[in-house]
């Protein structure tokens, strides 16, 4: 990654338009050299310990990967789960490949982690990556990937009711000037026989119908993170059955708690729709399915509360279109990324195009997900990669049209794309 582009004009940048056999290049080129905010991952800074992952082990056994190493091996799950993590590594190195060729998203996204860091892709086991992560300083490593990925901050994904994270947070965690936290609900607005004692346990008066003091101590249970955790937004992943409004108490605390909450602080609130949690609860995390989910909800909350911002991705290929028209019937709604099972570059360029011929610039177009630090180097890298014939094209497209391009137009896309319509999202204050 190249000098951070600082937005600023450079010497008749503003009116030297570009030949159209020169707008391939000054797109590579500002592509490269705009640094991205990565808004949604799963990543952790070095001082949340074993929940900020990184190296070999486990960068294979990444839950796409465990997904595709049982298509590709007669290892049972129950057997594979029994194994220390570095055989787990080993048994999906040995599968995928070494006795396959990576071709799959997931594993090419390895090669060219091994790759960027001058590290054999064609070993026969993994002595020497391990020798090369294992050598490496926490936070410095994390820096160096960072400025590899051309990101220039990451959000995370924070769950206060998660056993594991909750400690760092009651113990005043130091924050780190590249994560950003975000406010994580999906315990909260699943099913309420659950979370209400976890809040409970935490001090709150709530009880397990959500009536009575409850609606407002959910409300204070979410100031007391905010003022904890201080989230760029509220976020929540929702089936793809999900239906607002309806006769639920997730629907009751959505309304009467998040979404108040989130108009006094100020916050956006993410919506992931589309997920079907445990298809196969053998693979575990890797077990996760996707389910084309009735956007009529989205229209309902869009279009019920005005004075809220949504940041949303749907996970289903057939939910697309519709997110796209919605968004330009609701300004309150922010489409962002190509999530998980999108994340391949056939898909991310249909949705890409699509969102460009009917958003122009208003949309976000990419997040890693990412949940082990060095995924940050390929995903990066293949959204820039995706992106290069899009913009060239539609630039091109417009020069044939008539509008001559500069780079000046070009640089003002990428940052809006790659930072601003994220960072105007989280910090806006609507005009009265
Ligand atoms: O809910 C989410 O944020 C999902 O992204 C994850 O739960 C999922 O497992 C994932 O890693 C997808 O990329
Ligand atoms: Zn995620």
């Amino acid at each position: 990654m190249e000098a951070k582009s600082s937005g600023q004009t450079g010497p008749g940048e503003k009116f030297d338009t570009l030949a159209a056999n020169q707008i391939r290049a000054a797109v590579e080129d500002v592509l490269a050299t705009t640094h991205c905010i990565d808004m949604h991952t799963h990543l952790f800074p070095p001082l949340f310990d074993k929940l900020n992952l990184w190296g070999i082990d486990e960068l294979l056994t990444y839950h796409y990967l465990e997904a595709e190493f049982f298509r590709s091996s007669t290892m049972t799950p129950e057997h594979y789960w029994s194994l220390s993590k570095p055989a787990q590594a080993d048994a999906i190195w040995q599968a995928l490949f070494v006795q396959n060729t990576p071709v799959s998203e997931a594993t090419r996204g390895i090669v060219a982690v091994l790759s960027a860091f001058g590290l054999s892709t064609q070993s026969s086991d993994l002595s020497e990556a391990r020798s090369f992560f294992n050598s490496q300083s926490a936070e410095e490593h994390v820096l160096r990937v960072l400025e590899m990925a051309g990101a220039s901050s990451v959000v995370m994904t924070n769950d206060p009711l998660d056993v594991e994270e909750l400690p760092f947070w009651m113990n005043g965690v130091q924050r780190h000037s590249h994560f950003q936290a975000v406010l994580r609900l999906d315990r909260l607005l699943r099913d309420w026989s659950d979370p209400w004692q976890l809040l409970a346990s935490q001090g709150y008066e709530v009880d397990d119908q959500a009536s009575g003091k409850s609606i407002g101590e959910i409300r204070r249970f979410i100031a007391d993170w905010y003022a904890r955790m201080r989230p760029v937004y509220m976020a929540v992943s929702l089936p793809d059955t999900f239906q607002f409004p309806e006769n639920t108490l997730r629907s009751k605390i959505l309304k009467e708690a998040v979404l108040p909450s989130c108009r006094e602080l100020g916050l956006p609130l993410s919506l992931m729709i589309g997920v079907r949690r445990q298809v196969n609860p053998r693979l575990r995390l890797g077990g996760d399915g996707v389910g084309r989910a009735d956007l009529r909800s989205l229209e309902n909350i869009c279009r019920d509360f005005p004075n809220n911002r949504f940041l949303v991705s749907v996970l289903s290929r057939e939910n697309q279109h519709e997110l796209c028209v919605y968004a330009r019937k609701f300004n309150n709604l922010m489409p962002f990324g190509c999530w998980w099972f999108l994340n391949n570059p056939s898909i991310v360029e249909e949705i890409t195009r699509e969102r460009i011929e009917m958003l122009g610039t208003g949309f976000i177009p990419q997040h890693s997900d990412a949940r082990v630090l060095e995924q940050l180097i390929y995903k990066w890298r293949n959204t820039r990669a995706t992106l290069i014939p899009i913009l060239t094209s539609t630039y091109n497209a417009l020069d044939r049209d008539g509008r001559r391009v500069t780079r000046l137009d070009i640089k003002r896309d990428v940052d809006r794309l790659f930072r601003s319509n994220f960072t105007e999202w989280i910090n806006h204050r609507a005009d009265h």
